[in-house]
This record gives C-alpha cells, structure tokens and sequence, in this order.
C-alpha cells in the first residue's frame, strides 16, 4: 500500500474539519448547514481515506463515533474535583427559603441574579481535555469516584471530540447530562419489543443503559445527546466572571447548551421561570424533571461554598414526578369501536404527573405476559405529557399471596360475542362486529361509505345521533327508518330525510362483493371480497367454506381465512344477515362457472423471471383459467412456465418430460382466453 501524500494528508484533515463543523451546527446549534446526502458523501470519503491509509488513523476522528467492539472494563476515575449533588425545593416555600439564606450569607438586600438551568432527567458525566482533545469521559458515580466511560462517551455525535477555536487552555473539565430525546426512546423501545427483548422503563433509564454497555458499538446506536451546565480549567483567570458567560464559552468550544436557559433577577422571576417551563414541559423534546437556580456571579458562588455534598449558591426546584407506585386493583376488558379488546387496569388512585391516575392501559396481553402484571400486584405508573398513563414495571417482590394472573375473556364484554386471537397478532377483537354496540357507529359509517354501499347523506353525524337516540342499532335497522322518522329530528328536514330514505333504498341490491366488503369482516378489503365472490359465487359458500376451503381463494392466508370464520360463526352476526334479507336487501350472486375453465384441475409452476409481468401477475392470470399455482415440480404437474435463467426447476421438468412453456408461450396461451393486457 502507497504511503500518505501531503496532499492526502492535507484532504484527511479538511474532511474531519469539515465534518465536524457540520456535526457542531447540525447537533449543537441545530441549525444544519449541509443536506445528509452531501455529509454522508463527505463523510464516506474519510472513511476510504482512513482504510487506504492506516497511518492517519487518529482517535479524534469524526468515523470513530460508530464505536468499537472492544469490551470496556469501566475503570475507576477519581474525580479530581467532587461533582456535587443539588439541594431540592418541592415548593414555593422552599424556594424563598433558599433565596433568603443565599441574601443572608452574602449581606445582600437586593435582588441576586440566577441562572434558570432545565434540569434534564438523565446522566452526570464528567469530561476532560488536554490541549483541546477528549482525553477521559466518566460517570458521577457516588461524587468522589465514577467510571471510565470514555469509549461510550466518544459516540455521541453532540460531544466534541476536539475543542473549537484557538482560545482553548491546556486542560479543560466540562460537566453535563447525557440524556435520551423523548422520540429517541419511544423508538428505541420499540425495536426492543419488536424483538421481544426487555424495554426501558424512561428515557433516563434507556440513557443510562445505554451508557453501561461494553461494546460502544452498541452505544453508537442509541440515541444520546449531552448538554453541558458547568465548566472547570485549572488557570480560572481564562473563564469568564459569571456562570452564563462560562456556558456561552463551553458552546463556542464546541459543546451543546440548553436553548432554554434564562436569566432571572430575583426570586419571583425564578418563580415567573418555573412556571413558564412548566408549562412547556410537554412539547420539549427531552425529559427534565425540574428547574436549577444557580447564583450567576462565581464570586459570589465562591463567596457560599458548599454544605457536605451540595452547593449553596444552586438549587433544584422540581416538577411534579412522572413515576409514582401503586397498586393494580382489577383489570377490566374494554371494546373499542372497531373491536379490539383492550385491557385495562383499574388503581388504587395516585397522584402522578400532575393529576390523579385511577386507570391505566395495558395495551394487550402480549404486554401483561412482558409485564408479568397481576391483579394485586405494585406497579410502576408513568404519566408523561398527555400520553395515556402506562404501566411500566412491576415490583416483583411486593406480589401479595392472593394476586390473580390476568385472563383474556372468552367473550365480548359488551355484547357476548366470542373474543378472538388470531395467532400471530397482539390484538385480541370481538368478532360480533355487525352487532356489537361498541363497535356499532364504525359499521354502520363502513356499511355506508362510498366503497362499500355508498349511502350518501349518511354521514358520521347522522350515524352518531341515530344511534345515541337508539333508532339504529344494526345496518338491518336503516332499511326501517322512515322520512316520518328522520324529520323527528333536529335539523333534518323534509327533503334531506327523504333523500336519505331514497338513498337507503338505493342500496338494496349490491352486487356480492360489495356487500361482502360493506360487512367490515377483518382484513377483508375490496379486492379480497372480489376474489371471495369470484370464487365462491354466494353468501352462503363463503359462510358455510372452511378455513381450508377460504385458503383456496388467492390472497387468503390463515389470518384472513380465520376472520371471515369466526365472523359468519357469530349468531349474532347471522342474525343481522338474516335481518338484512327480511328488510329486503337483495345482494346479486355471481356466476361461478364450475369446470368449465380451461386449465381447471391441473397444476402449473412457474420458475425463472417474466420480462412482461410479475410472478404474482402470472400466478394471478393462471389461476383465472382454473389452475392451480405450485412452488414446486413433480409428476403431477401439467406444465412448467419457464423465464430468463429458470434453473433446476426446469432441469426436472425436462428430466420429467412435463410441457414447458417460455413467456412467448405463456402470453399466447392468455391471449386465446382473453386475458391479454
Ligand atoms: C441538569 N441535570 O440539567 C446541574 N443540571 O449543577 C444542571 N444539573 C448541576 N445543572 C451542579 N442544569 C450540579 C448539578
């Protein structure tokens, strides 16, 4: 390999400059300056640089934020200054209390000037840098000693690897939160349970669960950031007078600051600054759990000094907390409008987040076997935002004796129907859905809409009166509705009464998939009522097929196939069909002609690639003509449709003298039976 020329070597250093001023703009100042595409290109070519040329490769490098598979041991950092902990105020109170000591120990009558810091819910960390490179990264740990975390720390895109600017001294400690973005979390919760692996319980925990993992490789994947609120150098004549000039130093040098800090004069300017970012605390996009005062002149900080572990010039004004325990007294099943059944837990009520929680969901029971929750047991209650509360953890050893495991109900809480859970999904449903009153409103809106039986003027407005005034309880009852009935109405006149009875009326006669499609049967859209109709010709074949029978029909899977039974199994779905037919609707039935399809009865593979038309497109037409599609050769089978480079699949038909067919062929055999194009 050819060694480093001063122009790749000058290139080398361009693009970490560069990629590093992009990386400051887009996740300190979040003011991006360049699209992804050009950065990745950017970045791509350092990385070809970087493993042409070895000798260059250097720790500061903007690639090693991926991480490395080498496991960390966590060494021990003694901190060489102690990272203190925050008083906290609960209250108002406690807060003027605060304020008087610090004007008393200062001899001060007048208004101090405080620094309003968000107090972000995540990790302390501490960093140092020697001439201006990330040298050791640790945890708080117990104040006085914290671990080495410096491969972790070294992945999080808003850390700086090297500082910014010529100003930098020789030795630099810049403390922070290393924290995990609301939307980071949710979607990094996601991927755990999609996996079936355990989720977080908060963004704290994911952040600091993040930040333990020996491979930082797997660091580099989680969504982190750090903002920093403090600075140390040794030389302090090189620091600015005040806290807030210190934290505009750190950002120049290349490090996050929170964007809503402020300033305050005065205690009811912190309390006027409480309030406010209380009030924003929902729409931020990170955690934080309260509010930091912190006295902005450092003189005057040093003028305090500190009691045992925390500062007496800073202090934590906190939110109400977004966690609290308490007791699951009985889980409940809900039905919701289009059928999912939905566990619900009843609690002891608690106060958490702001307002008292006496329910919280339990999704389904995929999650209550995740949870492990019991009706008895202690939980743990999350609130954040106005997110529906949550359960997040049982604490397992508070499980009294007498807890009862949670069971999915045979049937529909609400109308008696069986519940079913189709293998594969989450969601368990009630599949009375002609009939159940939970779910009346969606079938009447779906049995109505413009795909289905297209009633116009039967909008969701009319739907919910009809049925909040009990004149409609199934699709049955609309053919009853009179214009007497509907003028009975406020804001229904003559003529829109008698333009919906008309066209209610209109509706009689559907062609079979329509009406199939109208009946809301799970997962069966237009084209799977088309194909359901096709195939099976009446209303009576498809109720009486089973799952077996249903799987013939193209795009019938066992998902499919198990909805449309348990549906037509519900007598309660039968007896609205049964209604329907009394109340004179009339739904046309196909003509299926049985046998008379040319290629009924034989079996067909297709191998290779079709330049005209998919696979499935193939299948689909074939299977038109009356045959049946395999995946595989055998003795049995009638002909072979060969494409480009068809392999051992047309090897065996030859070696078993089945006909074969190239696309030529194939496109002549459609055309004779009209399904060209
Ligand atoms: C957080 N957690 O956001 C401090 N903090 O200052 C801020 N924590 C702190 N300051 C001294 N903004 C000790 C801890």
């Amino acid at each position: 390999m050819s060694k480093a020329t001063p122009e790749i070597i000058k290139r080398v250093e361009e693009l970490r400059s560069q990629i590093e001023d992009y990386n400051y703009h887009y996740y300190v100042l979040d003011d991006p300056r360049i699209p992804d595409a050009e950065y990745d290109r950017l970045f791509r070519e350092l990385q070809q640089l970087e493993a042409d040329y070895p000798e260059l490769a250097s720790d500061d490098s903007p690639t090693r934020r991926v991480g490395s598979s080498a496991e960390t041991s966590f060494e021990e950092v003694v901190h060489r200054l102690p990272m203190l902990s925050l008083d906290n105020a609960f209250s108002e109170d406690e807060l003027r209390d605060f304020d008087r000591r610090v004007r008393e120990r200062l001899g001060s009558d007048g208004d101090i000037e405080y620094v309003c810091e968000p107090k972000l819910d995540g990790l302390a960390v501490s960093l140092h840098y020697e001439n201006g490179s990330l040298t050791v990264a640790a945890t708080r740990g117990d104040g006085y000693s914290g671990e080495d975390i410096t491969a972790n720390i070294r992945t999080i895109p808003s850390v700086p690897l090297k500082l910014r600017g010529d100003d930098v001294p020789d030795m630099v400690e810049v403390r922070g939160e290393v924290y995990m973005p609301k939307a980071g979390f949710e979607k990094l919760n996601q991927r755990l349970a999609d996996r079936g692996e355990k989720t977080f319980v908060n963004p704290r925990n994911a952040a600091a669960g993040s930040l333990r993992q020996k491979k930082s490789t797997v660091t580099a994947k989680r969504p982190l950031e750090m903002c920093a609120y403090s600075v140390a150098v040794t030389d302090e004549s090189l620091l600015p007078d005040t806290q807030w000039d210190g934290l505009q130093q750190v950002q120049r040098w290349g490090f996050r600051i929170n964007p809503e800090m402020r300033k305050a004069n005065g205690v009811e300017d912190c309390l006027e600054a409480y309030n406010e970012l209380m009030e924003k605390r929902d729409s931020l996009p990170y955690e934080i759990d309260g509010i930091v005062f912190k006295v902005n002149r450092l003189d005057l900080q040093q003028r305090l000094g500190f009691v045992s572990r925390a500062p007496r010039w800073a202090i934590a004004h906190k939110f109400p907390a977004q966690e609290e325990l308490t007791v699951i007294e009985d889980v409940e099943f809900q039905v919701g409008r289009t059928g999912a059944v939905t566990p619900v837990a009843r609690l002891k009520p608690v106060f958490v987040g702001g307002v008292t929680v006496s329910n919280a969901t339990l999704h389904n029971m995929d999650e209550i076997r995740r949870l492990d929750a019991h009706i008895g047991d202690t939980v743990f209650i999350r609130r954040a935002g106005d997110v529906i509360p949550q359960v997040v953890k049982v604490v397992a050893d508070k499980r009294p004796e007498n807890a009862r495991p949670v069971e999915l109900p045979k049937t529909c809480p609400v109308c008696g129907s069986d519940v079913i859970q189709i293998e594969g999904e989450a969601v368990a449903r009630c599949s009375g859905g002609l009939y159940c009153p939970a779910q009346r409103k969606e079938a009447i809106r779906h049995y109505a809409s413009r795909k289905a039986l297209d009633i116009e003027g039967l909008g969701d407005k009319w739907i919910d009166i009809l049925v909040d005034r009990g004149m409609v309880k199934t699709v049955a009852d609309l053919y009853h509705l009179t214009v007497r009935d509907l003028t009975s109405l406020e804001r229904m006149g003559e003529k829109s009464a008698s333009n919906l009875v008309k066209a209610i009326e209109g509706s009689r006669e559907p062609v079979l998939w329509r009406f199939l499609y109208a009946l809301g049967i799970r997962e069966v859209g237009e084209a799977t009522a088309k194909a359901l109709a096709s195939h099976f010709g009446t209303m009576e074949a498809i109720a009486d097929a089973d799952e077996e029978a249903l799987q013939e029909v193209p795009d019938v899977g066992p998902i499919v196939a198990g909805h449309i039974r348990s549906f037509f199994d519900q007598p309660h779905n039968q007896e609205t069909l049964q209604a329907l037919k009394e109340a004179g609707v009339r739904w046309q039935e196909e003509v299926v002609e049985q046998g008379e399809k040319p290629l009924q009865g034989e079996t067909w593979v297709l191998t290779g690639t079709l330049s005209g038309m998919t696979r499935d497109e193939a299948k689909e037409k074939l299977e038109a003509l009356g045959a049946k599609v395999a995946g595989s050769v055998s003795k049995k089978t009638a002909c072979v449709v060969a494409g480009e480079a068809a392999g051992s699949k047309l090897a065996k038909a030859e070696q078993l003298e089945i006909p074969v067919l190239d696309e030529e062929g194939l496109l002549k055999l459609l055309k004779e039976h009209g399904l060209d194009g």
